[in-house]
């Protein structure tokens, strides 16, 4: 918690002055109080505060509810990775819900409240769920159950913080010993606040980014992390080469200077601002060549 005073007497008066400034924040939810301190520059003649607007590098989101609301699987704010497929039904929640039978296949998001559920489809053919929040253990949820069973509150997380949390539903590919099948549901969650959109872009690093110049190729990894949603692609082009999908370490093997400008995308589609890195390569042995000068010393020959 950081606490700072903000005087607001001056000897004139002045309008849209920045009356405090916080840069360079950790991206993600802060909490702000404005409050009337009941104090006054003693050059002031009053005590009166204002607000005027209130400029911020991402969205504003109020307090969390204490009530839960419903966002149906097809919330734009939820960010599916994998193969999923959409069924309708009367019996769903929204009439519809998404199941995958890919192990991994995941679908992130970023509750910002104080209560998560998960409502899902559970039956003799479904699997286990992992819930992952931040970065405690996950959560096993076992989905199977007898009787299919539509709109089951399969999981319920509690008493959590009123700030924005990373919530990673995914499917492991194991089931119980009784269930036929594998295969996950997700029909809604009940948040007692709301998903926040992923509005944060993913970013990517290159290894071995040494300016300096090398004798050898260069062999190049990228790495890359996002906040809000996941690494959807990373893409590198090399000098005048075509835009390529990253995929395994690429070689930088041109001699002389040669650009590589490399960046991704994430889950909700936000595209990273590109990177330039440099790489210098001279392959040629060091030579050494005939007019070399010897300094400083005399060469004697004794010849017969
Ligand atoms: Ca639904
Ligand atoms: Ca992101």
């Amino acid at each position: 918690m950081q606490q700072t005073d903000a005087d607001f007497y001056g000897s004139a008066t002045q309008y849209q002055k920045i009356i405090w400034q916080l840069k360079n924040l950790e991206e993600t939810t802060h909490t702000i109080r404005v409050e009337w301190a009941g104090a006054k520059n003693s050059a002031s003649t009053g005590y009166r505060i204002n607000l005027d607007a209130l400029d911020v590098g991402g969205i504003l989101i109020a307090g969390a509810p204490d009530h839960v609301t419903r966002y149906e699987q097809s919330y734009p704010d939820l960010y599916y990775r994998g193969s999923w497929s959409t069924t309708t039904a009367a019996t769903y929640s929204g009439s519809s819900l998404a199941s995958t039978v890919q192990s991994g296949a995941a679908v992130y998001s970023n509750p910002a409240g104080t209560q998560i559920d998960v409502i899902a489809s559970t039956g003799p053919d479904k699997g286990i769920m992992k819930v992952s929040l931040e970065s405690t253990p996950p959560l096993y949820v076992d989905l199977y159950s007898a009787a299919a069973t539509d709109q089951a509150k399969v999981l319920s997380i509690k008493g959590l913080e009123d700030t924005t949390h990373t919530l990673v539903i995914s499917s492991t590919g194991s089931k119980g010993t009784t269930s036929t099948g594998t295969g996950i549901t997700l029909d809604a969650v009940d948040v007692a606040g709301w998903p926040v959109p992923d509005t944060w872009e993913p970013h990517t690093t290159a290894d071995d980014t040494s300016s300096a110049w090398r004798p050898a190729n260069a062999v190049v990894t990228l790495s890359a992390t996002d906040v809000g949603s996941f690494v959807a692609a990373t893409r590198y082009k090399i000098g005048s080469g075509s835009t390529m999908p990253y995929l395994v370490p690429f070689t930088v093997s041109a001699e002389g200077t040669t650009d590589v400008v490399y960046s991704s995308t994430d889950g909700a589609g936000n595209n990273e601002t590109s990177h330039t890195a440099t790489y210098k390569i001279d392959k040629s042995a060091p030579g050494t060549s005939d007019d070399a000068r010897v300094r400083g010393c005399t060469l004697r020959c004794a010849c017969t």
